[in-house]
């Protein structure tokens, strides 16, 4: 597949209500969103960096900048015939996972689309719908927690995922255990906490949670490896995963018993699937995180989570829970706790354009370099 030429676009679509977390409050999802050109065809991607590196190290305006200055001009212009070779292409980039992901996650809605099949099919996925449950941010009572749950389980969610911070845990997560039964409940720090706080981290060992999600460090797999073993309750791994080689060597150490998935934070598709394959090896169960994505990012997961070991419900719940109005024609909403893989070539969505323009706060257009198309001096 030849690419003609790319645009850059920066959107903010306000969320209906804020999520907060251990690392701070999101009023609106601020996003780069990726249209690749080549054949006739357009591929569409939605980047997972943040406007602050606190979530993991990447920015928009770093990842805006190497895509528009480094990564895109050089693979605008040429020719791939399939993901492995853009990315082969692109193998000398350290880190920056998140920006390169942008790329990768475009490119395979292009080439899927240009093959005329689904996403998840050319993945290799086994299923046209996922099963998901829900993250419920920080609220401002336990009440509130419960009653949010307990809304959520009635709608069929196939499991509770709570926020948690120091001060704001065992409690809270008692009372909504205690509403919900047999519901499978699980806790995310956001790497929150430390080995010091190992007092609070035992208590909530006795809580009778799934799995307790990224509760150290976001780079630090070693402090996770010693918990687990003072542990009952597996861990899960988020921020400190980029890789399939990290999740070889936390699998390895015992520094979790499952992973999450995200597409945007691995460097894209060939990774999570790598990821993927290697989890499955440890048979260690993988599931497919979200970063509050809009219709774009979300379609993508959703593809993902389709692949064999997606054995855990995911975060890719309704659209209608994050925004008043998506970005894209194509309703992406759970019935029973099941969302159903959007039908159709590529990802299965379409942007709504006109609603796009007024949510842009910039555009750049990225074309190939002349320099890039002549021919090598003599
Ligand atoms: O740690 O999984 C996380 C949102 C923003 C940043 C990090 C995380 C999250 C979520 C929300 O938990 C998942 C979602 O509903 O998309
Ligand atoms: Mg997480």
């Amino acid at each position: 597949m030849r690419l003609d030429r790319a645009e850059l676009r920066l959107v903010s679509l306000p969320l209906l209500k804020p999520f907060r977390t251990s690392f701070g409050v999101m009023n609106g999802k601020t996003f780069v969103l990726l249209r690749l050109f080549g054949e006739g065809l357009e591929g569409v991607s939605e980047g997972v960096m943040d406007v602050r590196p606190d979530y993991r190290e990447e920015t928009i305006s770093g990842a805006l900048a190497l895509l528009q200055e480094s990564i895109l001009p050089s693979v605008l212009g040429q020719d791939f015939v399939n993901p492995e070779q853009l990315m082969r292409h692109l193998s000398g980039i350290r880190g920056n996972r998140m920006a390169l992901a942008s790329l990768e996650m475009a490119f395979w809605d292009l080439w899927a689309k240009n093959l005329g099949l689904p996403l998840s099919t050319v993945l290799g996925g086994v299923r046209n719908e996922v099963a998901v449950g829900v993250s419920l941010g920080i609220q401002p009572s336990i009440e509130a927690t419960v009653d949010s749950a307990v809304r959520h389980a009635e709608q069929g969610y196939k499991r509770i995922k709570l926020k948690i911070q120091p001060g704001w845990d065992v409690k809270m997560v008692r009372a909504v255990k205690a509403a919900l039964g047999d519901l499978p409940v699980t806790v995310d720090a956001n790497a929150a906490y430390s080995l010091g706080q190992i007092n609070t981290l035992r208590e909530l060992d006795t809580l009778g949670l799934d799995y307790i999600e990224q509760p150290l460090a976001w780079d630090d797999m070693r402090d996770h490896a010693k918990l687990q073993a003072l542990m009952q309750t597996p861990l899960c791994l988020d921020e400190c995963i980029t890789s399939a080689q990290d999740t070889r060597k936390a699998l390895e150490m015992a520094a979790c018993r499952l992973i999450n998935i995200k597409v945007g934070r691995v460097g894209g598709h060939l990774e999570a699937r790598r990821i993927h394959d290697v989890a499955a090896a440890f048979s260690a169960p993988v599931w497919c995180g979200g970063m509050l994505e809009s219709g774009i990012g979300r379609a993508h997961n959703i593809h993902l989570a389709t692949l064999e070991n997606f054995t855990k419900p995911g975060d890719t719940s309704s659209s209608s829970r994050y925004w008043a109005r998506d970005i894209v024609h194509e309703p992406l909403e759970t019935s029973g706790g099941m969302m159903p893989v959007p039908g159709g070539a590529g990802i299965g969505v379409t942007l709504d354009l006109p609603f796009l323009d007024t949510l842009t706060q910039m555009k750049v257009d990225v074309k190939p370099q002349r320099t890039s198309a002549a021919p090598a001096a003599p």
